[in-house]
């Protein structure tokens, strides 16, 4: 077993466990620096914010205000700031994990406890001094272990690169999603972005 594949069992078994350190461990596979600043103005207002990520909480903060952090029990394991959802505006875009995956709202099938560490792709806007939900997912299997936001050459609209883990043979893939209205759907896209976020 090359030492790679070792690693990625092991994630995906304590994570499926409730027992690892999910952020930190993806890390170590391959996701982005787990402290990291940039600027940005997401709303629009000419005044840009600063974004912050520090001991996996996102920290957003214009005119000296803190305008938005992330929940405590939420584990930011990266962030890219970029037009995901392709409205001309750029959007936060949120890797996080953290325990459970249906919160209040368990459907009626699922039995047995829900806090098991799972991973989560968050989108959202800054408007009116608020960070606003655009798309939350549920619980992504397999999980994201880096992400980048890459502008397609053939019509200027942006892809989310999305690189998961797998635990069955090759330790990690590459998939491309896209923006459609309320939901990202898989495209076939490979290579032939301008840029990258
Ligand atoms: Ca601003």
């Amino acid at each position: 077993m090359t030492d790679s594949l070792g690693k990625a069992l092991l994630f995906l078994c304590l994570v499926a466990a409730g027992l690892a350190l999910p952020a930190r461990l993806s890390h170590q596979l391959g996701t982005q620096a787990a402290s990291e600043s940039r600027t940005a103005d997401l709303d629009g207002d000419g005044v840009p914010e600063s974004y912050t990520l520090a001991n996996e909480r996102l920290t957003v903060v214009e005119k000296g205000r803190v305008v938005w952090r992330s929940p405590a029990d939420w584990r930011v394991a990266a962030f890219v700031i970029a037009d995901s959802t392709n409205t001309g505006r750029p959007d936060l875009n949120l890797v996080v994990w953290k325990k459970g995956s249906y919160g209040a709202y368990r459907p009626f099938w699922f039995k047995g406890p829900d806090d098991a560490y799972t991973c989560h792709l968050y989108v959202f806007d800054l408007s009116a001094g608020a960070m606003k939900p655009v798309w939350m997912s549920s619980a992504i299997e397999p999980p994201i272990l880096h992400l980048k936001i890459c502008r397609a050459t053939p019509d200027g609209r942006d892809d989310l690169v999305v690189t998961e883990a797998t635990g069955l043979g090759e330790t990690t893939r590459t998939t491309v999603w896209r923006w459609d209205t309320w939901d990202f759907y898989r495209t076939d896209h490979h290579g032939g972005w301008s840029s990258c976020a």
